[in-house]
């Protein structure tokens, strides 16, 4: 990690650091003339993020993300553009660097509604889209950070204004340092769809000017509320997840591989896990395999939650030994081309059931299947409609091994949280949109209850500190549901196979 204070240093007092070696001014006069020949030709152009050009084994020609084609993002663009009426500006920012600590930045994650229109994946972007007559019906203006030596040499190559009219089909494009200026005009159109600034750090947030236009100071934005009263300014993201909430057939083939890798590294963190070894390197693990495979980060901070841990919907801490005897609870997934995986695996530490584990375990397991069943416009049922199928099958399956439970106990404390959720670029996809839209083809859940006993004396004895979840990611099909993560084992002789080998 370098340190970005000496940059700003040799910035501002246009005094070069001491440790970088001074360059006499003959020097920069030497012509190697067999320069180009030296340059591969993945550098001879470069980019900010993959082409077709330089990552030849990831995508090809006509592609603007791997997996995704110009006419898809066209598509989703003009989907949006045609739903809205005349006169209308749709002001799209991408996210900035967001910091972990000082001068320590996270990997970089585009704002996913933004990656969704543009699929461009640099920071400091923005996109003005406005309606007009044209044959496209829309014009579309980029704002990318510009081609620049000096920033280039810190932080990688980046696509420039001239790419992003290039690959990203916009009409014009900017130096993002001109946002601003288009930004006041865009305010003036007659209906006005973005996001608060508030909710995400981006070019309207960071940039002065932008704020200025906003009058975006103090976390205040005066103008904001005053426009919004005179409904002038319209909420986007809605309209976008409205859009996302429906997956292209690319999309679910994308899904199904991103299923298919994570599900693969369920099946070699099972056969890796030995107790002695701690949640940390189980979720090494899981990273590792994820990773080997393609996909480009864990799409979340996975939940590896040996025994009772388990019993924190959201324990990340993952940093204790995994003891003989405990069950571990896993739920991790990793992201691919841009979509998240989500699975919740349940297995025993030592790679056996105990009988209590056991029959708690295929409790939760058989309410997975049913529920997953349920996943199929034919059924003419929401996520909020499984959900309250769920606990009624939970109930049944809990007073077949013995043990009735009241409803109020059921739902307060053993399991509190909803059956799924939508899934797709985000993990929790789509989260404006509620759950009891009736599900329809091609929209992507997670199926995922879950089961967690506390140490109560008024819960039976044999269950308590034993938690339980299993959950799959299902596309909903006509009649059928299709299950993109059926390839992680979840049947108890799957799993004692698997922990086994
Ligand atoms: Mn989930």
């Amino acid at each position: 990690m370098y340190c970005r204070a000496a940059r700003t240093f040799a910035k501002g007092n246009k005094i070069a650091p001491a440790w970088r070696p001074l360059v006499p001014p003959s020097a920069k006069k030497i012509h190697f003339s067999s320069v180009s020949e030296r340059v591969p030709h993945t550098h001879k152009r470069s980019f900010g993020q993959p082409t077709p050009e330089t990552h030849p084994e990831l995508m090809v020609k006509g592609e603007v993300t791997p997996g995704f084609v110009t006419a898809e993002y066209e598509s989703r663009r003009s989907k949006l553009m045609q739903a809205l009426p005349e006169g209308s500006v749709v002001i799209s920012p991408g996210y900035t660097t967001r910091y972990m600590s000082n001068n320590v930045f996270y990997h970089f994650h585009q704002n996913t509604d933004f990656w969704y229109l543009t699929g461009f994946n640099e920071p400091d972007a923005a996109m003005i889209l406005e309606k007009n007559t044209s044959k496209r019906g829309y014009k579309q203006t980029m704002f990318v950070p510009p081609k620049s030596e000096s920033a280039e040499l810190w932080d990688g190559p980046r696509t420039g204004v001239e790419g992003a009219k290039e690959i990203f089909g916009a009409n014009e494009a900017y130096d993002n340092a001109r946002f601003p200026m288009f930004l006041k005009d865009a305010l003036l159109a007659k209906h006005v769809f973005m996001d608060s600034p508030v909710l995400a750090p981006s070019i309207l947030s960071e940039n002065d000017a932008a704020k200025r236009i906003l009058d975006f100071g103090n976390f205040l934005p005066l103008n904001w509320i005053k426009r919004k009263q005179q409904k002038a300014l319209k909420p986007l993201s809605v309209l976008i997840q409205e859009l996302r909430v429906i997956k292209s057939d690319q999309e679910i083939a994308i899904m199904k591989e991103s299923g298919v890798i994570s599900a693969k590294s369920f099946i070699e963190a099972m056969k890796w896990t030995k107790p002695g070894y701690t949640e940390a390197q189980l979720w090494a693990k899981l990273d590792y395999e994820c990773r080997m495979r393609g996909s480009s980060i864990l799409a979340y901070v996975p939940v590896v939650a040996g025994g009772p841990n388990g019993l924190s919907m959201h324990y990340v801490r993952n940093d204790m030994m995994l003891r003989d005897g405990d069950l571990v609870l896993v739920d991790c997934g990793g992201e691919y081309k841009g979509y998240a995986s989500d699975i919740t695996r349940t297995w025993p530490v030592n790679g056996k059931f105990s009988p209590a584990q056991k029959k708690l375990y295929q409790a939760v397991l058989n309410v997975n299947k049913a529920c997953i069943k349920l996943c199929t416009e034919q059924a003419a049922i929401s996520l909020n409609g499984i959900h309250t199928v769920s606990t009624r099958l939970m109930q049944q399956e809990l007073s077949k091994i013995g043990w009735d439970i009241s409803t109020y106990d059921l739902e307060r404390i053993l399991y509190p949280h909803h059956v799924g959720h939508y899934l797709g670029l985000d993990v929790h996809d789509t989260h404006d949109l509620d759950r009891s839209r009736k599900l329809k083809r091609n929209m992507v859940v997670t199926i995922e209850p879950g089961i967690y006993v506390p140490y109560d004396d008024s819960f039976p004895k044999e269950f308590q500190g034993i938690a339980i979840r299993i959950e799959d990611n299902v596309a909903v099909g006509v009649e059928e549901p299709h299950i993109l993560t059926s390839t992680a084992p979840k049947e108890i002789v799957d799993i004692e196979y698997c922990c086994s080998h």
